[in-house]
């Protein structure tokens, strides 16, 4: 990775390669962390975070849902963000906002281990590969399945539950395959190792529901959005296995990825192989909107403060 000056820790900038944990730092130990992804991207408003509120507020519940209490309001960990870009200089980047059970408490309930929160940033290119995409990706439904709302919480983005996607993306990288798409636990289309999915059929636009296991993913409200304002008809329901193979495209979306269509699952082309018209369309608008330059989604942009990027501490 490419290491960048500073990160955040616990309410202070500290050198990036002194930001360290105890081995025996519980979340090491058992998972027990809640953690998000999110972008900053080089916009016409100068540099300015993707939905840093919402990611924000998906990272608080996250913790809630594990029983984790925060020691940061929300506003703190969005201007936190901010002020993080900033003290590094950077104009466009990836954001990882971690918060962890710490270090001085073992064993299995750790109401009473402390909770440390720290936010990095560095930059991170094309996630699903470069010309990803430009060109599209192969994918392979993996042999194991989404971790199941009776085990886990797949609403929450938590450490631990990323065993899961690791086995997943592991196993389709053996094989040959760009990314994974997992299965929920009825059988049913969940989402990529690290993205949604989303497939075109008979006009209309489809993605699996709440229900079916997914990350509620921030891109994916976004595309929603978006395709919905193209005058696409976006359609929440279950989707069968083969619907992948016959559908006319299909694409997967995630902070990291961004928006990738993809050409190939388990050796079936997507229609012709090649990205379709409708996730070309999408993909340019949401662009667009990453990048500042549709005043339509303006509103999702946090700009990094001006006078924070020159050093200035954020009042
Ligand atoms: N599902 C999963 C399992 C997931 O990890 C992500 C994001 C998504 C869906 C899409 O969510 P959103 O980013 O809010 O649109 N994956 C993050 C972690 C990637 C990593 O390798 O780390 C990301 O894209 O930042």
């Amino acid at each position: 990775m490419q290491p960048s000056d500073y990160i955040w820790m616990n309410g202070e900038l500290v050198p990036w390669q002194d930001a360290q944990v105890h081995v025996l730092t519980h979340a090491l130990h058992y998972g027990t962390s809640v953690f998000e992804g999110v972008r900053c991207y080089e916009t016409e408003i100068g540099p300015a975070v993707f939905r840093n509120a919402e990611h924000v507020d998906r990272l608080l519940r996250s913790a809630g849902l594990y029983y984790m209490p925060v020691p940061f309001s929300a506003e703190e960990l969005r201007r936190a963000t901010l002020e993080t870009i900033a003290a590094n200089g950077l104009r466009s980047c990836y954001i990882r906002p971690i918060v962890f059970r710490g270090y001085g408490t073992m064993g299995l309930f750790p109401l009473e281990a402390r909770v440390d929160v720290a936010i990095a940033v560095w930059e991170w290119g094309a996630y699903l590969g470069d010309g990803s995409k430009q060109d599209g990706v192969r994918a392979k439904v993996s042999s194991w399945r989404r971790i199941s709302p009776q085990a886990m919480i797949p609403h929450a983005k938590a450490g631990g539950q990323y065993l899961n996607s690791i086995l997943a993306k592991i196993e389709t990288h053996k094989a040959g395959y760009d990314e994974a798409i997992v299965l929920d636990e009825h059988g049913n289309v969940c989402e990529g190792s690290g993205e949604n999915v989303f497939a075109v059929r008979d006009g209309q636009i489809v993605t699996p529901p709440q229900t079916a296991s997914i990350l509620d993913g921030i891109s994916r409200r976004s595309i929603m959005r978006v395709a919905r304002d193209l005058g696409f008809e976006v359609v929440e329901r279950d989707i069968a296995r083969a619907e992948l193979y016959l559908a006319d495209e299909v694409f997967v979306c995630g902070t990291a990825a961004e928006l990738v269509p993809v050409r190939e699952i388990d050796d079936q082309p997507v229609a012709d192989g090649t990205p379709g018209e409708v996730t070309r369309a999408i993909q340019k608008v949401y662009d667009d909107a990453l990048h500042g330059r549709d005043e339509r989604y303006r509103d999702w942009l946090d700009p990094v403060p001006a006078q924070a990027r020159t050093g200035a501490p954020l009042g």
